[in-house]
């Protein structure tokens, strides 16, 4: 027999437990701490604990939302607590501070922890969960600026990209998949609410101290993916605001990725060319020296301090237009900062840190569902591959960045073989938006681009209205579930929330509205995806159909001459065939009219109620 007496330390992790319910991280996250629980006691509980390991209800095998079963109910419940535990948020009344353990009681134990930690259900208001058919890991690959023709699996001959295009040879490589967005902070937005980023007026371009543009509240993937069992993980490039707008970066930074529903972040704030060049890990600048803080401004410079713009001769690589601001390690970005020396990260070392990161987390988590938002930097800028990477692709940083993304591919590839989790891992491979060649440093891209078409055959790319802004590479790969093909169904990364809903049993009822359920298509089960999809670029919208892509009169210079990118703005109709013009060559729209007209009021009516800035 042994005696367990609950410490202080002990009951705190009760609380801890208590906490987790508040983000929602379900009973899951309850059950590990359990294990965990024992693991740390396990000198004096070595038998319980290696029957915790063994016994038949295994961590992996659990589905937490069966749980509780009636018969898991603790009995320290009294008959009004036990009808409303789902609501329960404190220890229950009358939970013992010390209990005995005998050898034949230990199943009657681990009912009670079990039913102790599901008091935690969290009460949901969005989603109504119910089992779900399939609970494969996912992992969403999301490359920054890589363009449709950026990578061997679409076609590339001047570059080779054998893991993107090993995910291709072994998924479903679409080849009309979409971002919602042209740039980067509304695309993301749109991934991860299920909703188009024109509704939100602050998902644009952010600066590095921008607030958080996600409402807390908001049904998110990661959100519903948590509430169906997964373990939630965001590892890379964020751009989507911390903090509510008056942020002390010496301090906990909140709300953030965590608030949204992931319960793991290891993240930089914005973007690499953006102050602060720091990594924060749940929301704290990994590394901080509390006698050297940071401080951050996107408004003027600290006395003293170098720039740019004043200090040329600092610089290893130079801007070519803004990027002028502070320095750091030889580059300088947009936006001010001073301190916090020890935690600033080495731009070259990005990719280490975050694969590396990334197979942290599937390690502590392979035994679990978990979800991976994996938001790489390449080829973004200022590209800056590791030196293994330097000349390798003769096509300057760019070529070379894009190389050191395939590697970071081909490590989680190889990751999830070693584990032998490659029959339950979906995969996703995208980017966030098309991509564009000089934006804003002097680093050999436009020179040494030489026959490399980043966009492929598409007009336009990043910031474009053009197809090249938002079509973007497109893979989901899932070994034993998806056959492995080509796909040309109308895909958008702001599907994943309502098709992986449905993958996992989920019902979504409250936001996400713009989602739509392509699950079949995503699986390489159907031809058949979205009917129509709207596109965005600097505030600006257009539209497609399966067939026709139509963008309306908009203001602006048709060019945008800092990065040589045809915008797609004009005061005309524009109106494309893409079944027979796939480069948008043609502007169909004066011997269409009547499609023009339709057009036109599909557009009208998907953004009722929604005025462009
Ligand atoms: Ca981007």
């Amino acid at each position: 027999m042994w005696s367990v007496e609950y410490s202080n330390r002990q009951i705190a992790i009760f609380q801890s437990v208590e906490l987790l319910r508040e983000s929602r991280t379900m009973e899951y996250r309850c059950l590990l701490g359990a294990r965990n629980f024992f693991r740390k006691v396990k000198p004096t509980l070595s038998p319980l604990a290696t029957s915790m390991e063994s016994h038949p209800i295994r961590l992996r095998n659990l589905h937490p939302l069966r749980f509780p079963k009636r018969e898991t109910i603790p009995r320290c419940l009294s008959t009004p607590e036990r009808s409303t535990r789902r609501r329960c948020n404190t220890l229950p009344a009358g939970t013992p501070q010390s209990f005995n353990y005998k050898g034949e009681n230990m199943k009657s134990t681990i009912t009670l922890m079990v039913g102790l930690l599901a008091c935690l259900l969290p009460s949901s208001s969005v989603l109504a969960a119910t089992p779900g058919p399939s609970r494969p890991n996912i992992i969403v690959i999301l490359m920054d600026d890589l363009g449709y023709g950026d990578t061997s699996a679409y076609g590339a001959t001047t570059i080779q990209t054998p893991n993107m295009d090993r995910l291709a040879a072994e998924g479903v490589r679409f080849t009309q998949g979409y971002a919602t967005s042209a740039t980067c902070t509304p695309s993301r937005y749109a991934l991860l609410t299920g909703r188009y980023p024109w509704k939100n007026q602050n998902a644009h371009i952010l600066p590095g101290d921008a607030p958080l543009i996600i409402d807390p509240g908001m049904t998110t993937l990661p959100g519903m993916l948590k509430l169906a069992g997964y373990h939630t993980g965001a590892v890379g490039k964020w751009h989507l605001g911390m903090g509510n707008g008056n942020v002390n970066w010496n301090l906990t930074v909140s709300p953030g990725a965590n608030q949204v529903g992931f319960n793991y972040s290891f993240l930089l704030a914005a973007t690499q060319d953006r102050v602060p060049t720091v990594i924060l890990e749940n929301g704290r600048i990994a590394g901080l020296e509390p006698e050297d803080p940071i401080e951050v401004s996107y408004k003027k410079n600290f006395p003293g301090l170098p720039t740019g713009r004043a200090n040329p001769e600092l610089l290893k690589m130079h801007p070519s237009h803004g990027h002028d601001m502070s320095i750091h390690n030889g580059i300088s970005r947009i936006g001010y900062q001073r301190g916090g020396k020890a935690a600033l990260w080495v731009d070259e070392d990005l990719a280490d840190v975050f694969t590396s990161k990334a197979k942290q987390f599937i390690n502590e988590h392979k035994d679990a569902p978990f979800f991976l938002y994996f938001a790489l930097h390449e080829p973004h800028v200022p590209r800056t591959p590791n030196a293994r990477f330097v000349g390798k692709s003769g096509m300057g940083p760019r070529g070379d960045a894009i190389l050191e993304g395939d590697w970071c591919v081909g490590e989680i590839l190889a990751e999830l073989q070693r584990l032998k989790l490659d029959q339950n891992t979906l995969i996703i491979f995208t980017s966030d938006n098309g991509p564009v060649v000089d934006d804003g440093y002097k680093d050999e891209a436009v020179e040494k681009l030489g026959k490399h078409t980043p966009a492929g055959m598409l007009r336009g790319g990043k910031y474009s209205l053009f197809d090249g802004g938002t079509r973007v590479p497109f893979i989901v790969r899932w070994p034993g579930t998806v056959k492995p093909g080509v796909s040309d169904a109308l895909v958008c990364q702001m599907d994943f929330l309502a098709s992986f809903a449905t993958l996992t049993g989920q019902t979504i009822t409250q936001g996400a509205e713009d989602s739509q359920d392509v699950l079949p298509a995503l699986l390489g089960k159907s031809p058949h995806g979205r009917d129509e999809l709207v596109l965005e670029a600097s505030g600006n919208t257009a539209i497609r159909t399966t067939q026709w892509f139509f963008i309306p009169p908009h203001p602006g210079k048709p060019v945008q001459s800092d990065v040589n990118i045809e915008t797609g703005l004009l005061m005309t109709d524009q109106l494309y065939s893409l079944s027979s013009d796939l480069g948008q060559k043609k502007n169909l729209a004066g011997e269409n009219p009547e499609i023009v007209a339709q057009m036109k009021a599909r557009l009208k009516k998907a953004k009722e109620g929604f005025q462009e800035p």
